[in-house]
């Protein structure tokens, strides 16, 4: 059976973001048990059934998190390992499924293997990571890019060979054609899986295997130099290897020695594969255990076509049983209501929470948090320090949480946050929102809340309805239930003709929907699921 099956949604957790317990301005593992009410479990609560957490493994913190140095131990700033079981146990008490953060492409330059790698080139580590000599010309051994910006290749010194690193130089890739390798990232899922744990997303797969002969990616011949420099090349040798397959269904051949244990994969399209290829191979893998996010959402422009267009190709390329992972933002990506502006935040949550399959939903976007700007002293991101000005750093999507309108939000007692507070706090707070029948917060409580009730939305067959510049109608089936699902995205109230004996389930904006006899109208900005009695 597919793992997962009846989860609502899962709730993404950015950990320096959501709860300082001990007043250093920085969120840990005890403030989010201290706020797992958010969650589920409490009257106010969203009702979601799972979380996953960004990494809290030990960690320079060169990428936060992203750049590990041990994978079985919690970092100090998160807390300790008994933090961490008292999670799992609170979380396990709610009856919420706890999902971490796997970070299989890199280690920390300060991680015990690196380090012993570095130190010899006959260290018996050399070979985890990708050492390799000079071009001719002394040059890196080929043009590879680093996503961070400039070459994919560090020098090192010592031994005279360049080593690997699509991320930081403080990130070097691991060597997944090493067999030890694979044995020991494995031990580490264990390692988890026997603390409880019920999942994992694993970051950023499509670099773990890559071209054995090291051969050039090909230059992009429609790139832009206002673009994101790391688009310069179509990455057809430095990502998707031919073993990327057989190293991941591995790993979710351990993952499922463990009951009802689900993992999902960081994927976005790739220009160096086909659309439909890429949504095929990655749901190939093990489609009851593993499954790809759609990430389309979170990068699109606002047209229903490019939503209904997505939809359709992973309906297609996955197994009929298998989820549908969807996203409207994360760490990495502005926010959803800064990208769409907020109406047409509220339309997407009900676009993402009506749509069968599993939806993650990022922290904040339930009070429809924005981008906040950050001054340049308070820049953190070192992919915004390393290519400034363009508009790529991810800080703006990752400021503290809000919880009311108390100092700092309720987020942390320190003097100053990791990340500033930003604006708007008043309105944009979890505290002033319960209140509102109006807010974001009520939308997504109600959303969720009908998600849970109707098997439909979350098991169902979608087929799209009515697909325009902007208006998109969609149908959900399931047995002998029928649900529809009309999103007004345009300026105009729009008429749609169903068929007799329809009600209305739920509005964006309540009692604002017309049905006369076989016709519907829809408020500009409203978006209204119907159900066929
Ligand atoms: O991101 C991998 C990824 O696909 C990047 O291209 C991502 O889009 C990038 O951050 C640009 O916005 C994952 C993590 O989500 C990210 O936070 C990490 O920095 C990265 O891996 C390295 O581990």
């Amino acid at each position: 059976m597919v793992a997962w099956k009846n989860t609502n949604a899962i709730y993404q957790i950015y950990p320096r973001s959501f709860q300082d317990s001990d007043h250093d301005g920085v969120g840990d593992l005890r403030g989010i048990t201290k706020r797992l009410g958010h969650i589920k479990g409490e009257p106010g609560s969203l009702g979601i059934d799972a979380i996953w957490i960004s990494p809290i493994f030990l960690s320079p913190m060169a990428d936060f998190g992203y750049d590990i140095s041990d994978y079985e131990a919690i970092d100090p700033v998160f807390g300790t390992l008994h933090d961490f079981d008292e999670l799992v146990a609170e979380a396990n008490r709610r009856d919420i499924n706890v999902m971490l953060d796997f970070v299989p492409n890199h280690t920390s330059d300060q991680h015990e293997w690196f380090k012993q790698a570095v130190s010899s080139k006959d260290s018996p580590y050399r070979d985890y990571y990708h050492f390799r000599d000079p071009a001719p010309d002394g040059g890196p051994p080929n043009n590879w890019l680093s996503v961070f910006g400039g070459s994919g290749w560090e020098f090192d010194q010592a031994s005279g060979q360049y080593y690997l690193h699509s991320f930081l130089k403080e990130q070097p890739d691991l060597n997944w054609a090493n067999p030890v390798v694979r044995q020991k990232m494995s031990d580490a899922l264990r390692f988890w899986l026997n603390r409880g744990v019920r999942g994992f997303r694993f970051d950023a797969v499509r670099w773990m295997a890559i071209d054995e002969e090291y051969r050039d990616d090909k230059i992009n011949p429609n790139y832009q130099p206002s673009d994101d420099p790391y688009a310069a090349h179509i990455h057809n040798r430095s990502r998707y290897g031919d073993n990327l397959d057989q190293y991941l269904r591995e790993l979710t051949e351990v993952v499922d020695e463990y009951d009802n244990t689900l993992i999902v994969f960081e994927d976005y399209q790739d220009t160096a594969l086909s659309a439909d290829e890429q949504i095929r191979r990655m749901y190939n893998i093990n489609a009851q255990v593993s499954v790809p996010m759609n990430l389309d959402f979170t990068q699109t422009e606002l047209l229903p076509r490019n939503f209904a267009k997505s939809i359709a190709r992973y309906q297609r390329g996955k197994d009929p049983s298998a989820h549908m992972v969807t996203c409207l933002g994360n760490h990495d990506k502005p926010r959803v209501a800064s990208r769409y502006g907020e109406d047409n935040a509220r339309l997407m949550a009900m676009l993402q929470l009506t749509t069968p399959g599993l939806p993650i939903i990022y922290y904040g976007e339930e009070i429809g948090m924005v981008d906040q700007e950050i001054p340049s002293d308070r820049v953190q991101d070192p992919f915004e320090k390393r290519v400034p000005g363009k508009g790529l750093g991810r800080d703006p999507e990752r400021t503290p949480m809000r919880w009311d309108t108390s100092p700092n939000a309720g987020f942390s007692h320190a003097h100053e946050t990791w990340l500033p507070m930003g604006d708007d706090i008043e309105q944009v707070n979890v505290a002033h929102q319960q209140a509102d029948e109006m807010s974001f917060l009520s939308l997504y409580k109600r959303l969720i809340k009908l998600r849970s009730e109707y098997p439909a939305l979350r098991l169902g067959r979608y087929d799209s309805l009515v697909v325009s510049k902007l208006l998109y109608a969609y149908d959900i089936h399931h047995g002998s239930d029928r649900l529809s699902v009309i999103l007004n995205f345009s300026d105009v109230e729009q008429g749609i003709l169903l068929s007799e004996n329809t009600e209305i389930l739920l509005e964006v904006k309540p009692g604002q929907t017309k049905i006369d006899r076989r016709f519907v109208f829809v408020e500009p900005g409203n978006g209204v699921v119907i159900r066929y009695r």
